[in-house]
């Protein structure tokens, strides 16, 4: 209504200006903050964000926190200063974000969290997440895991009774890390197999292929002939885990089974290469789902206070014919 009016008492050069700033102004503003990239899941999250914000006609102003806390803290200040419409961001780690978030709250700009979880003193300093359910995830993990030894009758290489594991963990005090290590711990005490698995060793990689390379060689020097599974947090990890196995001397999925979490490209590839065994999808295409909650947030509907992306399982056997369907 107000543009037509506008349209009636200008010119047409003048009026097409007062579209675009029609435009411009009803245009949605969204700080985000992402936690850096230190995987190959996580460009693939932050390329799914900004293509999705193209495509919701959002005005996008993203921030990288290259792994730290404070620059998300940081961030965070500088939207609300922005007045930006609503701010979303992945928590780097679980904890620390209260201060900031009543910051937000005090001047009403909502907060939506995308991927990891956090956990607030008052829920209402956020109102929603949408993202991954780390837990399920880790579930999912070991009951791969289970499986897959017992169907094909896997015994310790040394000779003992128990199968070792070992664990590349994700960045410490992220729900991404904490969530797959509590569902992969559930889910082994509830086996009837409980007493067959051994965690012979258990450390964190942060998430990326370098650390995931030497906290393997690590393992690797002290239990060489003694490890039989390797869990990564992450893909990542995995693929750098590969690299510390194949320089021992061992063989990737044979001598040691390998499952990790995301279902990145590069592990479908290690697949196909007959280099690891399983990867329990996390998808980090959430950019859409982001936004829509974004925008229907802004018109004052009510949204659900916690969604999940859909995730499936893959192995090795499967990895040659999905690999070409895989979009990240
Ligand atoms: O699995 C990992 C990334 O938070 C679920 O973060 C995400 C995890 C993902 O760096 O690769």
């Amino acid at each position: 209504m107000k543009l037509v009016k506008t349209l009636m008492a200008v010119g047409l050069g003048a009026a097409i200006a007062a579209v675009s700033v029609a435009q411009a102004a009803d245009k949605i503003t969204i700080g985000f903050s992402q936690i850096g990239a230190e995987s190959e899941w996580r460009t693939a999250n932050t390329n799914d964000v900004k293509a999705a914000a193209e495509a919701h006609n959002i005005d996008l102003k993203f921030s990288d926190a290259q792994q730290k806390q404070e620059n998300q803290i940081k961030a965070i200040r500088t939207f609300i200063a922005q007045k930006v419409d609503l701010i979303g961001f992945v928590p780097i780690v679980a904890t620390g974000w209260d201060n900031i978030l009543r910051e937000a709250k005090r001047a009403k700009i909502p907060v939506l969290i995308m991927d990891r979880d956090l956990t607030v003193s008052d829920d209402s300093l956020y109102v929603a997440k949408i993202g991954t359910d780390s837990y399920t995830e880790g579930k999912k993990v070991f009951a791969w895991l289970d499986n897959y030894i017992q169907t094909n009758n896997i015994k310790p290489r040394n000779g003992g009774d128990k199968i070792n594991i070992v664990i590349l963990e994700g960045t410490v005090g992220s729900s991404a890390a904490t969530g797959r290590a509590h569902g992969f711990d559930d889910a082994l005490k509830a086996s009837p197999n409980k007493d067959k698995y051994n965690i012979l060793a258990s450390q964190t990689g942060d998430f990326t292929r370098q650390k995931g390379q030497e906290v393997m060689e690590s393992f690797l020097k002290s239990n060489r002939d003694d490890i039989d599974v390797l869990f990564a947090h992450n893909d990542d990890m995995a693929l750098g885990a590969i690299q510390a196995i194949e320089a021992a001397g061992l063989k990737p999925s044979k001598d040691i089974v390998i499952v990790s979490v995301d279902g990145v490209k590069g592990i479908f590839q290690a697949m196909v290469d007959g280099k690891a065994n399983a990867t329990v999808e996390c998808n980090p295409l959430q950019g859409d789902l982001f936004f829509t909650t974004a925008e229907k947030i802004l018109k004052g509907e009510k949204v659900p206070k916690s969604v999940f992306v859909e995730e499936g399982v893959y192995q090795a056997d499967e990895a040659a014919k999905v690999f070409p369907t895989r979009k990240y």
